[in-house]
């Protein structure tokens, strides 16, 4: 139902983006009456909005305090900042603000396994519902990886919800009692939505509200939960668990093993994830799947066969005994870093693609972090400057300006045996429409390569 805006009758969905256009399909199937705003006035989506929706209220540019005023809840899109002036008044003058994941937890009854973290999110999410599918579970994967939370519910019922939760759902969520909530890790991110680190964290906190288990990782003291929360712990990490209840890794005849407690689960070797920050992501999905009551002992045949998602730490090709690695996935420092120190021990060389829109993060751990493996780095768009101010002298760089000079360039200086990787540390709107874009460009790149 749309298209009756009076007063105090309708929601107010802003942002006409994939989360409004599932908000509008919920409210839609409520039969609750709703308008849409967007502060563009060509926003992409509405050609799709209007021929789904032909008879709904939009209204585009500026958003409008009246129209805000008159809407009886104000259902943020996470890419609008809560910050914009009009919302800001609204809030002050108590009008409820909320989002996609709030009206989700509204409608559904079912667990909900949720996850946040600047890093891994996608890859422990879609690996937490391939090991609940594998033992016949009918589990829904959504939020942030990319298909809305609130589209999951026409799907019909299901046992478990397994969400990617950002920072910007959890700022509108207030209902959210997930079944287990992990925080993976925090590395600098949206720094150029959040006033101060402090308050990004915070948002990733808001995870553990009212969780039935509290799931963090020991090698980031920045995921531990601040809030004393009474729901019961489970940590995972590189070292032995300290408890029954925690995960991590252990030596088992002359084999490392992922184990909970002294229970061993699957062998290291055979965890189909590269480097440590693969075998980390696999301890997170076992702790999510401990919290929903999984039997443990049946999941390792899912980590087995789960296939690394694209564009993240993904091998494109081999070229004159170059391995190419597509990590275009990684879009701030943390997640590069770790991609850098996982590969480092396959590759006694390793060449680097970094630079793109920087986000404001701080790119000094440069200056410490890149270790004797790297060989060089190629740097690329808008902030490849920034980036070169805190790379260590002794390693070669320069700016190659965009990413197919940058492939010529190492193609030439690489030699059999190491590897190049495209893991930009930045967003890649300044050069391309979207991270996803810019790994399927490196790959044609190169693919065309001399054999
Ligand atoms: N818009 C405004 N005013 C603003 C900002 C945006 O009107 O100030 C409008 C835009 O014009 C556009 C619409 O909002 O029409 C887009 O909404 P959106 O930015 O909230 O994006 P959606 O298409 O709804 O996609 C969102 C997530 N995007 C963001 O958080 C920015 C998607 O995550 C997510 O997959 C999707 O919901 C489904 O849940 C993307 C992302 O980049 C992948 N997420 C960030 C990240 O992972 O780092 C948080
Ligand atoms: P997200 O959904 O949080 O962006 P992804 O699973 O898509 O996470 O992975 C994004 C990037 O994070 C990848 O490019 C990868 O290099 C990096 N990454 C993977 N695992 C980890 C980890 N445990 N810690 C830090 N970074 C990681």
């Amino acid at each position: 139902m749309s298209g009756e805006t009076s007063v105090g009758n309708y929601d107010l969905i802003i942002g006409l983006g994939a989360t409004g256009l599932s908000m509008a399909r919920y409210l839609d199937s409520q039969q609750q009456a709703f308008a849409i705003a967007d502060t563009r006035y060509q926003p992409p989506g509405l050609a799709a909005f209007e021929e789904e929706f032909p008879d709904a209220d939009i209204w585009l540019g500026p958003l409008d305090a009246e129209l805000l005023r008159k809407a009886k809840r104000l259902l943020v899109s996470p890419g609008v900042s809560l910050a914009e002036p009009a919302l800001q008044k609204a809030r002050e003058a108590g009008q409820e603000i909320i989002g996609d994941i709030e009206l989700f937890c509204r409608a559904t009854s079912r667990p909900i396994l949720a996850i946040t973290g600047s890093n891994a999110k996608s890859t422990v999410t879609s690996l937490v519902g391939d090991m609940a599918a594998s033992i016949g579970k009918k589990v829904g994967v959504g939020g942030n990886i990319g298909l809305p939370a609130l589209d999951l519910l026409a799907e019909g019922a299901k046992d478990l919800y397994v969400l990617e939760l950002s920072s910007f759902q959890l700022e509108t969520t207030l209902s959210l009692q997930a079944q287990g909530a992990a925080l993976l890790n925090i590395s600098e991110d949206h720094l150029d939505r959040y006033a101060s680190m402090q308050d990004y964290i915070f948002a990733k906190q808001r995870i553990f509200h009212h969780a039935q288990h509290v799931i963090f990782s020991r090698e980031d003291d920045q995921t531990q939960p601040i809030h004393g929360q009474l729901a019961p712990r489970i940590s995972f990490g590189l070292d032995a668990p300290p408890s029954d209840r925690d995960l991590g890794l252990k030596e088992i005849d002359g084999k490392t093993w992922l184990v909970r407690g002294e229970e061993a689960l699957i062998s290291a070797k055979e965890v189909p994830l590269a480097g440590e920050h693969g075998l980390l992501n696999v301890l997170a999905a076992y702790a999510l799947a401990a919290a929903a009551d999984l039997p443990l002992q049946q999941l390792a045949a899912a980590v087995k066969s789960f296939s690394n998602l694209p564009h993240r730490c993904q091998q494109v090709a081999v070229k004159q005994g170059v391995t190419y690695i597509n990590d275009s996935k990684a879009t701030n420092l943390g997640a590069s870093l770790a991609a850098i120190r996982g590969l480092q021990k396959d590759f006694p060389r390793l060449w680097l693609i970094m630079g793109g829109e920087g986000k404001g993060q701080d790119f000094s751990p440069l200056k410490q972090a890149l270790g004797a493996s790297v060989a060089g780095v190629a740097l690329i768009g808008r902030d490849a400057s920034l980036l070169a101010e805190q790379l260590p002298e002794k390693i070669e760089h320069w700016n190659a300006g965009d990413l197919q000079t940058a492939i010529r360039d190492l193609a030439a200086k690489a030699a059999a045996g190491d590897a190049v990787l495209l893991s930009p540390a930045c967003a890649s709107f300044d050069q391309f429409t979207s991270y996803s874009k810019r790994g399927e460009v490196f790959a044609t790149c190169v693919q065309q390569l001399p054999a």
